[in-house]
């Protein structure tokens, strides 16, 4: 069967906006018979598309399912490269091990993995990610820019303030960034990234930008250990989030925040990045494996690397510690 023109059929159905299109219409819209048209109504309701066919009158779009397979996402997708190809799972370990296989195999920049839900999703450092089954977007992106491995945590931060602008674009809610990358809402985490690197003598050959961002869970979908630090969007707006639309505004920004750093370097993303932050400017404690430092976070370098100024007037540069407010 031929993607592209599920694809436009969806689309199409989906723009008639609850009217009926005839057979004979779209056959002739796309080049194909009514066999053919047929065949692929079957196919979308194979996916969970609910459509209703009338006698005489055709096809009418009652329902889209709310899942993250391709069709539902690309169908009114806004990109020219990131999303273009896309891996969908309904369960999987974890879509960063996908991913990673299918840069290894040559897959092309802008590749996206999507799944309902991970057994063994991963944080930074080893930790889990709880990915409760539907609920929210477990998604890996994979890029391969033309830049050298050490910009590869700069990736984090345009990934962290295209979620962001994502979020308000979708929801309204204001999301602040926590350093290093932590998304929050009122205080709780909603989204974690994780930057993970292909690279040889050559320089990257891929990145893989892991987000995990809570849509639609419920406090009890997540495991008890994360219950008092994790929230959702929906339990931050009292709505339901559309996750494909979320899935939509999250790969526009993130192609057009890659574009401006890759274009124009890391200045804008540095001062974007600053101002969606919670903890530049504030007094915090920066707990670190051999040491704790109090002082005011002042901002990031262009490594992403946390400038701490004691009270002693010294500037501490902070590569990895667990961040608290002071006030
Ligand atoms: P992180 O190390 O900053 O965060 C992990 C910590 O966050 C955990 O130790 C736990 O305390 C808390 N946590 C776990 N799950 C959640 C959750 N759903 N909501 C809020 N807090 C939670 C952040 O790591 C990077 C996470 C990336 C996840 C994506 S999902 C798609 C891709 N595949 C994969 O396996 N990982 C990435």
């Amino acid at each position: 069967m031929n993607i592209t023109v599920r694809h436009k059929l969806a689309k199409r159905l989906i723009e008639a906006g609850g009217e009926a299109l005839s057979g004979q219409q779209l056959a002739d819209e796309f080049g194909i018979s009514r066999t053919a048209v047929w065949k692929h109504i079957k196919d979308l309701e194979d996916q969970g598309y609910e459509i209703e066919s009338i006698k005489k009158r055709g096809y009418i779009l009652k329902s889209i399912p709310d899942t993250l397979e391709p069709t539902a996402i690309q169908t009114l997708l806004k990109t020219k490269r990131i999303g273009q190809v896309m891996k969908y799972i309904e369960s999987c370990p974890s879509t960063q091990i996908i991913a990673h296989k299918l840069a290894q195999e040559g897959t092309a920049d802008g590749t996206v993995v999507l799944t309902e839900t991970q057994t063994a999703g991963r944080g930074r450092l080893a930790r889990k990610w709880d990915s409760a089954p539907q609920k929210g977007i477990w998604m890996s992106i994979i890029l391969r820019p033309d830049v050298v491995p050490q910009k590869a945590p700069q990736f984090t931060l345009v990934a962290a303030v295209a979620v962001v602008r994502a979020i308000e674009e979708v929801t309204g809610l204001k999301p602040e960034i926590k350093w290093p990358n932590d998304i929050l809402i009122n205080g709780k985490k909603c989204t974690g990234i994780l930057t993970e690197l292909q690279s040889d003598a050559d320089g990257i050959q891929a990145l893989i930008i892991g987000i995990g961002l809570n849509a639609n869970q419920e406090v009890e979908d997540f495991s008890p250990e994360i219950q008092e630090i994790a929230s959702s969007l929906k339990m931050a707006s009292g709505k339901e989030v559309n996750r494909q639309e979320l899935v939509r505004a999250l790969l526009f920004h993130i192609e057009q925040f890659t574009n401006i750093y890759i274009e124009q370097g890391f200045a804008i993303i540095k001062l974007m990045w600053e101002s969606y932050s919670s903890t530049i400017g504030q007094p915090i404690r920066a707990r670190m494996a051999k040491e704790t430092l109090v002082g005011i976070a002042e901002g990031i370098t262009d490594d992403g690397v946390l400038q701490l100024r004691t009270a002693d007037g010294k500037l501490h540069g902070i590569y990895s510690a667990d961040i608290e407010m002071q006030n």
